[in-house]
């Protein structure tokens, strides 16, 4: 399987997120990469590429032009300007029914960014621009015949939605590689099997009758990102029946998660799409660090082998992950599941 990774996603590193008014460490880190990496390579499961040239194209199909630009020059124009402290953090956030794009830069960060973790540093434009490249590259090689391919993504993306950041994602990795697939109108179904709700990934889909977007997670009534991902939750406009959401309780086991698996899986069988995009993330962990489900290695290898059941291209997109010392064997024994090795 082709493994599409790229060096520049190790750039961005934000030491701290904002978390009930202090400082902490994020989850979200460089090292992430190399415990996905050095367990790919221990199992040499098959070679590393770099992705593509990709110009802004994919990405505008997908965001507002608004949030690329900002996105792009925030760092820049934060250092101009007499901040004493690294990151661009947001302040203040539009109330219900005002969503009204200012002018100035300080009230544009709130604008775009919905939560206090999604810090912007020096390198983080050049990282998710990388990120949704991997992700891109995946979806190249699959319209060109590969059946299964992982884009190595970080920063993740499934909680970006068209004008917003959320959740340590900034560009919709997952989100960017299916409008690459959608091409003369073939379906795409997105399964997201990340512990969390892929609020951004759904509101970007939401209304489309070609991308299905399901999804298994915490319940988001306690769990990020608590204002979507409930059950009644099922697309609108020509897109009504084309999003799912099940939300699971705490303490969720490999049973538990399998099973909802398995219906969601019913139903792309029913949608019947040409391409497979999966948001994966490996947070749903036992050991995670953010998680409130408990699901095992066997767990996410027997996710891999129902994906695998599907028979259709599929393109693996990291989401989030962050047992740092058994991420590399998650990812791995889901992979391999999924090719069948
Ligand atoms: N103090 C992804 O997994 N919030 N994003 C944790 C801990 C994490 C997770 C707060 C929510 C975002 C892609
Ligand atoms: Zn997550």
């Amino acid at each position: 399987m082709d493994i599409i990774f790229s060096e520049t996603q190790r750039q961005h590193r934000h030491r701290a997120v904002l978390y009930q008014g202090q400082m902490t460490d994020s989850y979200e880190a460089p090292e992430r990469l190399d415990a996905i990496l050095s367990a790919l390579d221990a199992a040499a499961l098959g070679p590393i590429v770099p992705p593509d040239e990709m110009d802004l194209a994919p990405i505008h199909a997908v965001h507002d032009e608004g949030m690329v630009a900002f996105l792009a020059t925030a760092y820049a124009r934060h250092a101009a300007g007499d901040a004493s402290f690294e990151p661009v953090f947001p302040s203040f956030f539009p109330p219900p029914g005002q969503r009204r794009r200012p002018d100035t830069f300080e009230a544009q960060k709130g604008f775009y960014c919905v939560d206090m973790e999604v810090p912007i540093g020096p390198h983080t434009w050049e990282a998710a621009r990388a990120s949704a490249a991997c992700a891109w590259t995946g979806a190249q090689r699959l319209l060109e015949g590969e059946r299964y391919v992982y884009a190595l993504c970080r920063p993740p993306g499934h909680h970006a939605g068209s004008d917003f950041m959320g959740g340590y994602c900034y560009l919709n990795n997952a989100a960017v590689a299916a409008r690459a697939l959608s091409k003369e109108g073939a379906r795409i179904a997105i399964v997201d099997i990340d512990t969390h709700h892929g609020n951004g990934t759904q509101a970007i889909f939401y209304t489309d009758p070609d991308v299905w977007y399901g999804s298994l997670h915490a319940d988001p009534r306690t769990t990020y990102p608590f204002f979507a991902g409930y059950a009644d939750e099922v697309g609108a406009g020509r897109g009504e029946g084309t999003n799912r959401n099940l939300p699971l309780p705490r303490g969720t086991d490999d049973a538990e998660y399998l099973r909802a698996l398995g219906s969601l899986l019913a139903l792309v069988e029913a949608f019947d799409p040409r391409w497979v995009v999966v948001s994966a993330g490996f947070d749903a962990y036992v050991h995670d660090p953010v998680s409130t489900f408990a699901v095992t290695t066997e767990g996410f290898r027997e996710a891999g082998r129902r994906i695998r059941g599907l028979q259709r291209p599929t393109l693996v997109v990291q989401e989030g992950g962050y047992h740092l010392p058994d991420l590399g064997a998650n990812v791995l024994a889901f992979l391999e599941a999924l090719e069948g090795s």
